[in-house]
């Protein structure tokens, strides 16, 4: 099968414990390259447009107000299957439910501080990669 794109995050509880070698590592070992990267300091603009498909969720301005706490990793992640490669590795959103070998099993502290967001779909990915990269930033 030919390599496929995803978008990637490295939360804010992740950064802050400087897990970002660790959580990388995880992701490279799983398959995924990352072929663009930066860190940046979420606005809450960008995280609430982001979000945007939980606006109307009970923990949303909690999300919101999480991915604006700190830096983040934006990544754009290139591999096999990149979007289901990627959510294999990143295990369940809730760390309690993720499996051992997984990101969040090792690293995410709750449900909400969760280390890594990945794009649950091809066209989510595709949007969600142009939010964050222009054309130019990808180097594959
Ligand atoms: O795609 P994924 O990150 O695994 O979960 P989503 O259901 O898309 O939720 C996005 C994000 O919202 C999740 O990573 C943490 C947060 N969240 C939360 O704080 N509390 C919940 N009950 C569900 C999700
Ligand atoms: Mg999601």
């Amino acid at each position: 099968m030919a390599a496929t794109r995803t978008f990637s995050i490295i939360k804010p509880d992740a950064t802050r414990r400087n897990l970002t070698g660790a959580v990388t590592k995880m992701l490279e070992d799983a398959g995924l390259r990352v072929v663009a990267s930066k860190r940046i300091r979420m606005t809450e603009d960008q995280a609430k447009k982001f979000y945007e498909v939980h606006a109307e969720r009970p923990f949303y301005g909690e999300l919101v107000d999480f991915m604006t706490s700190g830096p983040v990793v934006v990544q754009v992640l290139e591999g096999e299957d990149a979007v289901k490669r990627n959510r294999d590795v990143m295990g369940a959103t809730n760390p309690a439910d993720a499996e051992e070998g997984t990101i969040r099993k090792a690293f995410a502290e709750s449900i909400e501080a969760n280390s890594v967001h990945g794009s649950d779909s091809d066209e989510n990915a595709a949007t969600e990669i142009a939010f964050f990269f222009s054309d130019d930033e990808i180097v594959g």
